[in-house]
């Protein structure tokens, strides 16, 4: 089910990096469907071009250094010292907006929907900057940041969130850790009739679900880590209990997020009650005419 990726000796030390589904996917197997059914997420290798990837790192680049947003602005949620950017800030950058219609992360995400590609919307989307911000020690991989960010239940997703990495992203650069296996404890649970717990309130995590992260503990060798290479990524959503690791590159995790969700669903409108229809229509020129649908709801 792995892809590993080969390469001459003297490139392997940062190229062998093993993700779910392979490079440039014409399908999504049944194998790998019923791995983010159940576990809520999985890792993709490269399906942007070499030059899709530059162009990507130079608009992400440009669009931190014009830098208009004010600190607050820029707070990320539930991440310590992790500034993100919503899509209004970087719609403007064609390497970046036609993404949204790219193929294969529309594929990767119709897979985990269960939804053809022609019934998908464009929910959301924020770049993230994650670097010298955070207020860890770098060679701390024991902060309890352990969270969900959905409530569980036991249907597909009905949200895909699409993470594409414009350089590639290993432990050290502080990929996202996910909890193997939480995604199926929490449907036990809400099968056995065991209430929902809030993680942050004291004794009120759900069952079985700290055993887990106690199993991983501070050991940065267990765990499920969401390496890719640059041009690849992670698409997830749910309720996946996950935290971020720390940053111990120097170097930005450079990564733009892209979220989709089937039209039909019920929760996909903030993105459109926060823009203007002047905004969505400066984005369209950007998309090919047969993916404005993407943007139309
Ligand atoms: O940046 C990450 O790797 C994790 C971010 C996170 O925890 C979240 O978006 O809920």
């Amino acid at each position: 089910m792995f892809n590993i990726v080969k390469l001459p000796t003297h490139l392997r030390k940062w190229k062998m990096i093993e993700t779910i589904i392979g490079d440039y996917p014409t399908e999504i197997t049944q194998q790998q469907v019923d791995f983010i059914d159940r576990e809520n997420f999985y890792t993709f290798g490269k399906i942007l071009t070499d030059d899709e990837i530059i162009e990507g790192r130079f608009a992400y680049a440009r669009v931190w250094e014009a830098n208009p947003l004010a600190e607050e602005q820029r707070a990320g949620d539930g991440v310590p010292g992790h500034p993100s950017m919503k899509i209004e800030s970087y719609c403007h950058e064609p390497a970046l907006a036609k993404l949204i219609a790219n193929e294969y992360i529309l594929r990767i995400a119709s897979a985990a929907l269960h939804t053809p590609v022609d019934e998908l919307v464009y929910v959301d989307g924020y770049m993230h900057r994650q670097r010298l911000y955070a207020r860890w020690d770098y060679c701390d991989w024991s902060w309890d940041g352990w969270h969900l960010d959905g409530a569980p239940n036991i249907d597909p997703l009905t949200h895909c969130n699409v993470w594409m990495y414009f350089n590639d992203c290993t432990r050290d650069e502080g990929v996202t850790q996910a909890l193997l296996g939480g995604c199926e404890k929490q449907r036990e649970n809400i099968r056995a009739g065991y209430p929902d717990g809030d993680r942050w309130e004291p004794g009120n995590i759900q069952d079985g679900i700290q055993a887990m992260i106690d199993e991983v503990g501070h050991d940065p060798d267990k765990g499920t880590w969401a390496v890719a290479p640059a041009g690849g990524g992670l698409a997830w959503g749910g309720f996946l209990w996950h935290r971020i690791a720390p940053n111990r590159s120097g170097i930005n995790r450079t990564l733009v997020t892209y979220e989709y969700a089937p039209r039909s669903a019920d929760h996909k409108t903030e993105f459109k009650d926060r823009t203007t229809a002047e905004l969505r229509e400066s984005i369209l020129p950007m998309l090919p005419d047969d993916k404005h649908y993407l943007l139309d709801y």
